[in-house]
């Protein structure tokens, strides 16, 4: 009998392998500035498939356990991790993965830099990526609202020293859910001027081995609701390394994201100091979570690329009916689809990162302020959904192989899947976009800033497809008219199909310029497909398609 063994995948440095990153980098960044970076960015691509590839899977082979007692009774509610974990802190800060961002080096531009480096780190880190994401919000919460009391918290966050970096946790969602925040329950009372103690439970709490957190907490007395709330900061251990007043009740046993502590937590009185005023709590914290989300978009997109890159590394070795599997034209169509959708969600996660780089930077104008608004939201809906599909797609294209855990290759599915679920889920992000359009008069700046791009766009050979974005632009348009004057049933009920819309579109744009402006082939077909693809699938939500909803959904014991 003829011994029969499959190749592994394997992964080459992936800076120089991603011919997509390094094709936008020239596109965006000026000369001296890429070569400045490139060679820190191929070092880190090396170290993504080295030592920080083999700390990421032994972080993700030791999970965290909680140890709630010692051997003598005493309560000591520790969360052990693995040594790998913990490197992973440190390689995070001498990698200056959040530092790149409030340094500020090459201006707006730095955000670019930064979140590269998240892009490559992210896929090999175990989700280290997301105290991370945390870390940078946290930073920037303070770095806007914070005073001279919390300027040392602030430099540790954003420190490129193992010996000084600290992370932060965010602590939203309580036993209501994680979405609906203006119900936080915590209390917090006054101790004097700005300290206070917190009484309530968290319910989520990631990376909860942070040194701080950032949470919400209703002051005595103060009104229902998020403009109810404030955002307290707190300093989790005193100088024994013992929790102050909070106790751990579990972790969270989740479908991925396993080597990243997630705990439920009891606050009894947890010193916290007050930042940024009392009141308007959920307003005021959106600066934190407006960066999380660009995290979790580009996130998104560095799974996407990882998953891919494995799948067709593996198409190059696995022989099947007579021939390699890059050698099915059907197995080819399947790769090239989901680079088209990469290459789409790559180009407005990078959008977003410009502008949240230009805004930190003093260097946005007002239309550029209201784009950020509205497409933060845009951009973590529909890359957290493109992520899951592709790596759905990436495992089916292992075929049992992908199925089977000791190959690594579940994980990326399982992984993918919580993207579209924390830092605001793909229907409250929706509702997120609408809110963006009301209060910020976005839609109007996005659609002048869309048709003014189209124009200035060259190549013959991207008419036809500049044609079809212009078409969808107007459809958008008149489905907003529409809507406004229909009510709020109507716009909620199309919410989801109208971010899609949005996202598509705005991707199409930037498929276009990029394939205009220094594009390669590639560049050009990508937009040609995209394009040709029906970019606004708009969903009518009159009384009619609603009642016909209601039908569908109604439990069959009634119909
Ligand atoms: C690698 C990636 C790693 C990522 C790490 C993740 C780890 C962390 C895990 C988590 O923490 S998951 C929990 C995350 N939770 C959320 O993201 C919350 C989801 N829910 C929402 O976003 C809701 O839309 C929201 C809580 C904001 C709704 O609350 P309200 O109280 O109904 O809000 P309201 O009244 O509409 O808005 C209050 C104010 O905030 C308004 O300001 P004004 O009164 O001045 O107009 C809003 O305009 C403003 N606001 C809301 N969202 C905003 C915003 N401003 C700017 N940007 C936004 N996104």
């Amino acid at each position: 009998m003829s011994e029969f063994t499959q190749e592994e995948p394997r992964l080459g440095n992936q800076y120089d392998d991603d011919g997509l990153l390094r094709a936008y980098l020239r596109w965006r960044l000026p000369a001296k500035m890429r070569a400045q970076i490139d060679p820190e960015l191929r070092r880190l691509g090396h170290r993504v498939i080295t030592d920080i590839f083999a700390l990421g899977e032994a972080a993700e082979a030791s999970p965290p356990r909680h140890v709630p007692y010692d051997a003598w009774g005493r309560r000591v509610d520790r969360i052990e991790t693995s040594d790998a974990w913990r490197q992973l802190d440190g390689i995070s800060a001498s990698e200056a993965i959040v530092a790149t961002a409030y340094e500020r080096a090459n201006g707006p531009l730095s955000r670019i830099d930064q979140f590269a480096r998240l892009y490559l780190f992210a896929p090999s880190s175990a989700l280290y990526s997301c105290p991370l994401a945390m870390t940078d919000g946290a930073a920037r919460f303070l770095e806007v609202h914070g005073d001279d009391s919390t300027r040392p918290v602030f430099a540790h966050l954003t420190s490129r020293d193992p010996e000084e970096f600290w992370t932060s946790g965010q602590w939203m969602t309580e036993r209501t859910g994680g979405s609906d925040v203006g119900s936080t329950s915590t209390i917090a009372k006054c101790e004097a001027g700005n300290d206070y103690r917190l009484y309530g439970s968290k319910w989520f709490t990631s990376a909860t081995t942070s040194q701080v957190a950032m949470t919400l907490a209703r002051i005595e007395g103060a009104p229902a609701g998020g403009s109810g709330l404030s955002v307290f900061l707190i300093t989790l251990r005193d100088s024994d390394g013992m929790l102050r007043n909070i106790r751990i009740d579990r972790l969270k046993d989740k479908l991925g994201t396993r080597a990243l502590p997630t705990a439920e937590l009891t606050l009894d009185g947890a010193p916290a100091r007050l930042v940024g005023g009392a009141g308007d709590g959920v307003r005021k914290i959106a600066t934190l979570f407006n960066i999380t989300r660009v995290y979790n978009a580009v996130a998104a997109v560095a799974g996407m690329r990882r998953a891919i890159a494995l799948a067709s590394d593996y198409a190059r070795r696995r022989r099947a009916f007579g021939k390699l599997l890059s050698e099915h034209p059907l197995h080819v169509e399947t790769l090239a689809d989901m680079q088209l959708k990469l290459r789409a969600a790559f180009l407005l996660a990078f959008r977003v990162v410009e502008l949240l780089g230009k805004e930190e930077s003093g260097e946005a104008g007002e239309s550029e302020l209201q784009l950020l608004r509205f497409l933060i939201p845009v951009a973590k809906l529909y890359t957290a959904k493109q992520a899951i599909a592709v790596a759905s797609e990436a495992v089916e294209a292992f075929g049992g192989a992908g199925y089977v855990e000791d190959t690594g290759i579940p994980r990326l599915l399982r992984d993918a899947q919580v993207l579209s679920i924390w830092e605001g889920t793909t229907n409250v992000l929706s509702l997120d976009t609408l809110r963006a359009i009301e209060r910020a008069d976005a839609l109007s700046a996005w659609t002048s800033d869309v048709r003014r791009r189209l124009k200035a766009i060259q190549a013959p050979g991207l008419r036809p497809s500049v044609e079809r974005v212009a078409t969808s632009v107007q459809r958008v348009e008149e489905y907003a008219t529409r809507a406004s004057r229909s009510g709020k049933d109507f716009q909620q009920t199309g919410a989801r199909a109208f971010s899609y819309a949005i996202a598509r579109t705005e991707a199409a744009v930037l498929l276009i310029e990029h394939a205009d402006t220094g594009g390669d082939d590639a560049a050009i077909i990508a937009a040609q497909r995209w394009c040709a693809r029906e970019l606004a699938l708009l969903v009518e939500g009159d009384a009619d398609h609603r009642d016909g909803s209601a039908l569908l959904v109604k439990p069959d014991h009634q119909t």
